[in-house]
């Protein structure tokens, strides 16, 4: 019997960089987290009777969502919902998940990288039925139908037993309950060379892997111990936790400083991995050498025909705007195109779908491909471990290699966390009109060759994507690139991203601190943070 629950709109339901992300006790309140499923289940495209799969990354708040997700699934006419064994199911599995089973769509319920717990966050994300996070077309819809919403539907059924696997009904729907971990583990299996990456580890190749109490757990133990032959006690914080255990899942080498001060070590493996809530970021390290992410996609990049799944080459690389230029430089050497995007993975998808590209990047850790249509923290892994193994290189020896051959772009971000909002606005307003005067203005060494509002068009369906951010490029191929975070949830955030291009030939073993100095100076002159935000240094820097 379906019931039929009147309600009334909340205006703060517009999804941000990656779905709707606020605090628990925002999303505990009555009726809305159903606001939202509902106006889901109401703008989406889908057939009576199809499937919707539903996964979190465990955290705290996530099992009572997903019953009640249930519930209304079966009065919204879906046919079968598959649900994660736990209610657990990475962001990149559940990807899969949607592709191989054919469903219309699934919901993520996750706040990723940010902190979980009752205090804390928690998050839901809509993925469309190519298994991507809904484009900026659906989320509007979504985010419309939201501030007219009057009812929400669901049926009388009891909690579904999520903790045991099997099909069980409620009414005409099937619910089954499925293991978390085995598609996605078959689906890597046919991207890398396990046999050479186990022949690797048996003549002594050594990682840790930093799963951060969040769901990734599971996944690297049966993965990395299970079929890798990793020895137990290779993945750290295995075990995924309501609160993540108190720690910010965001693997960062500000949150991730135990794996970071493990690889700086004289006890160091050989490699370093961690990965954050919802397993869709990689943070990696190799004995006593940090490799950035955007440098993280170029040498994937550059490597990537090493590994079974990419042996016919890439068709394109793809990065977000703010990503350092590095992918650039081997897209250029490999023949095929680059694409610049706006920062959030729904932009990658129509590259994905139309193959124009098969390996995209984000400089927060994010890099997948088109095995799936999100980005995929164990992934980046096991293409590092891949070429590791086929290479014999160690970690250094290969970013060296790298920037020998390619140069190398020294790159950092500032963060400026919980700033009140009126003073982003204010900053970024000023900025924004401060535009037509800047080029040829100089900092220090540096000269403004250009500045302007990062404005995207996507290529496959023309849609425009206006204030993507601000870049100010300098002469010779150094950048500061401005934005405001569209994914947190107490006050703005401010993001400055930082480059500087040393050309093959030039210094490839420097501080990256010491050759952005100039930019930061002319970050801060060219945005006025101090005099907007009083703060004169950012909160994390990665
Ligand atoms: C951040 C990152 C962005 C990423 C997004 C979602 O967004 O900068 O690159 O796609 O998080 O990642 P923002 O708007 O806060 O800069 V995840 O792993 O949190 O789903
Ligand atoms: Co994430």
């Amino acid at each position: 019997m379906i019931r039929t629950h009147e309600t009334t709109p909340f205006n703060d339901q517009k999804p941000g960089t990656s779905g709707l992300r606020k605090k628990v006790r925002i999303f505990a309140q009555p009726n809305y987290a159903e606001n939202f499923i509902q106006s889901v289940f109401d703008v989406v495209e889908r057939d009576a009777g199809t499937t919707l799969v539903i996964g979190g990354d465990g955290r705290y708040h996530n099992r009572t969502v997903i019953q009640q997700a249930i519930r209304m699934a079966a009065a919204n006419g879906y046919g079968r919902v598959l649900v994660g064994q736990g209610g657990i199911l990475s962001t990149p599995a559940a990807s899969h998940v949607i592709r191989k089973y054919g469903a219309s769509g699934g919901l993520v319920l996750s706040a990723s990288h940010n902190p979980g717990g009752p205090e804390e966050d928690f998050g839901i994300k809509y993925n469309i039925a190519n298994g991507g996070p809904a484009p900026e077309s659906v989320t509007g819809r979504i985010h419309a139908r939201t501030l007219e919403i009057d009812r929400w539907l669901d049926v009388d059924a009891p909690d579904v037993d999520l903790d045991t696997r099997g099909v069980t009904h409620i009414g005409e729907m099937a619910v089954q309950v499925i293991d978390p971990v085995a598609d996605y583990a078959a689906l890597m299996e046919e991207l890398f060379d396990f046999d050479a990456i186990r022949a690797a580890v048996k003549d002594g190749l050594t990682m840790a892997f930093d799963a951060m109490h969040a769901v990734t757990g599971p996944y690297a133990h049966e993965i990395l111990e299970g079929r890798l032959g990793f020895p137990a006690g290779t993945v750290h914080n295995g075990t995924p936790l309501e609160d993540f255990g108190g720690h910010h899942p965001d693997p960062n080498l500000v949150h991730a400083k135990v794996l970071y001060d493990l690889m700086m070590s004289d006890n160091a493996p050989a490699f370093g991995a961690a990965s954050d809530g919802d397993g869709d970021r990689n943070l990696i390290i190799g004995k006593h050498r940090f490799i950035n992410p955007s440098d993280s996609l170029a040498m994937l990049a550059a490597n990537a025909h090493l590994a079974p799944g990419y042996a016919d080459g890439l068709k394109g690389i793809a990065r977000s705007m703010p990503t350092s230029a590095a992918a650039d430089r081997v897209a250029e050497a490999l023949g095929i195109p680059a694409y610049e995007t706006p920062t959030g993975w729904k932009f990658f998808g129509n590259l994905l779908d139309a193959g124009m590209a098969t390996i995209c990047g984000e400089e927060s850790a994010g890099t997948g491909s088109d095995h799936v249509r999100e980005k995929d923290g164990l992934w980046a892994v096991l293409l590092w471990l891949n070429i590791l193994a086929v290479t014999g290189k160690s970690v250094d020896q290969l970013a060296r290699d790298h920037w020998a051959r390619f140069g190398r772009n020294y790159y950092a971000r500032h963060d400026y966390e919980a700033i009140e909002s009126e003073k982003a606005d204010a900053l970024m307003a000023e900025l924004s009109a401060s535009l037509p005067d800047l080029p040829g203005r100089t900092f220090g060494p540096l000269t403004v060759a250009e500045a302007d509002s990062f404005s995207y068009t996507d290529p496959v369906d023309g849609s425009v994507s206006e204030n993507q951010g601000i870049r100010v490029l300098f002469e010779g191929g150094n950048r500061v690139v401005f934005r405001l975070s569209g994914t947190g949830t107490q006050g703005a955030t401010l993001r400055v991203y930082l480059e500087r291009y040393e050309p093959a030939g030039g210094d490839m073993d420097a501080e990256t601190p010491a050759m952005l100095a100039d930019i930061v100076a002319a970050a801060e002159e060219i945005a006025g943070i101090a005099r907007h935000t009083g703060r004169t240094a950012p909160d994390v820097v990665t």
